[in-house]
């Protein structure tokens, strides 16, 4: 890092030791899994920056944010809308929970056998080692998965929870009860932040989250091309990111990468030319989670698009820009929300369709579906993509797992078979 941010972790509170053993597996990880690739993109040099600077530069710039009297949101899930956070003054991080420090915290007040998704954000709030949460004036929660509604009211003992019903259906009275979870949501961030949303701020909010979106729907398009100007890997970094980084900031960089990237195309430079392409779908790889496309790409495929919330659900749906007034705009973001296929969801036919198109609109080889262990809605709905995908003679690999590097090597072996078996 550039500079000694000790005092800052200090003054907001962080555990300086455990906080240190983090930072220290950060660098290492890194290096093997990202810097050691070859002929990345020269655009990366922005995002290895970021994470060179994963708790510095940000940090500082969402305390100063605070200091000016700003609040700073955190968020779990894609349901929540960063656009109305936005509008009212706020800056949204997408918190991450991808790592398993903060475990033995967590298991105070949570049961061993949960998705570690949940242990990692209770751990990293309770051990004090992460500066985004405690950053963070407040969270926004939702009802999606059983787990996470249940350890909202824990986390609530901590840290200001808000927690929106996600309805579980998509039918006309859950678009209703939607719609009015999103105008709470409005007012109480009004309410805390002492703003008022208004038309023209909501307007500026939904431009601004668009064209992120739109950067990464640009960069993931390009990753149709074959060769692929890009790695898997170096996306989902790129997809990890988008959560918690300046927005104007970060579209433009991610603008600038896939300039590069449509010359890269036109010269028909990229990664591997002949390794299987492989979509990944399933649970979120929040950051520093990058096992799975780590052994998929290190076994000679290359990961072309991933059906994750950190990834194509996240950005896939843009909200319309031609509301007319607050009410208008309020609408389009919920019904834009709503659409996102969350295995939360019952039936979720949305997921199934859109994985089959994937597949032939990026060219894959065959589909590899990712669950977090304990996690029931996608480990049970893993049923319903084997069965779509069978049909359509698409091959699947199913696997579960965590944090952990203990089943490396099993994974391993098992992924490299099945690429041997799809060729
Ligand atoms: S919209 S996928 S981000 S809920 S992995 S905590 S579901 S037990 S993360 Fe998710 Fe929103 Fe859905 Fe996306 Fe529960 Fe499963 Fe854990 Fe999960």
């Amino acid at each position: 890092m550039s500079n000694d941010y000790r005092k800052m972790w200090g003054s907001m509170g962080l555990d300086l030791e455990a906080h240190d053993q983090l930072l220290s597996v950060i660098p290492p990880a890194y290096g093997e899994v990202y810097l050691s690739q070859t002929n990345r993109p020269a655009g990366m040099e922005y995002f290895d920056f970021v994470v060179s600077e994963i708790h510095g530069q940000r940090i500082q710039e969402l305390q100063e944010h605070k200091a000016r009297g700003g609040k700073v949101v955190g968020t779990f899930c894609v349901f929540v809308p960063e656009e109305i956070i936005r509008a009212a003054g706020g800056i949204c991080i997408g918190l991450c929970s991808g790592a398993e420090i903060g475990f033995a915290e967590a298991e105070k007040v949570l049961p061993r056998s949960i998705c570690p998704l949940i242990k990692s954000f209770m751990g990293f709030k309770l051990a004090r080692v992460c500066p985004y949460f405690e950053s963070c004036d407040m969270v926004v929660g939702e009802t999606t998965c059983d787990g996470k509604k249940k350890a909202f009211e824990i986390l609530n003992d901590y840290i200001p929870v808000h927690v929106m019903e996600t309805p579980q259906m998509k039918r006309e009275k859950d678009k209703s009860l939607w719609n009015s979870e999103v105008r709470e949501l409005m007012a109480r961030l009004e309410e805390f932040t002492g703003q008022t949303v208004t038309a023209d701020s909501l307007r500026q909010a939904i431009k601004e989250v668009n064209a992120k979106r739109l950067a990464l729907l640009r960069l993931a398009e390009l990753r149709q091309k074959s060769p692929a100007p890009i790695s898997g890997k170096d996306s989902l970094l790129i997809e990890q990111i988008a959560m918690y980084d300046d927005v104007r900031r970060f579209t433009l960089k991610v603008n600038q990468l896939c300039d590069e990237l449509e010359a890269r195309v036109r010269e028909g430079k990229g990664v591997s030319q002949s390794g299987p392409r492989i979509i990944v779908t399933g649970t979120p790889m929040a950051i520093p989670n990058w096992k799975v496309p780590h052994i998929i790409e290190s076994s000679g495929a290359v990961l072309v698009a991933e059906e994750l919330c950190t990834g194509l659900r996240y950005f896939e749906n843009t909200v319309p820009e031609t509301g007319e007034d607050l009410d208008q705009m309020l609408d389009f973001i919920a019904s834009r929300y709503l659409d996102i296929n969350c295995a939360c969801f019952t039936p979720n036919p949305g997921r199934l369709e859109k994985l089959i198109d994937l597949a032939g609109e990026y060219r894959a080889d065959g589909v590899i579906h990712c669950s977090l262990t304990f996690c029931d809605p996608y480990a049970v709905e893993a049923n319903r993509v084997e069965k779509a995908l069978k049909e359509k003679g698409i091959p699947l690999l199913r696997i579960e797992t965590d944090y952990s590097q203990g089943d490396a090597a099993q994974l391993n072996t098992r992924i490299e078979a099945f690429l041997e078996m799809i060729g």
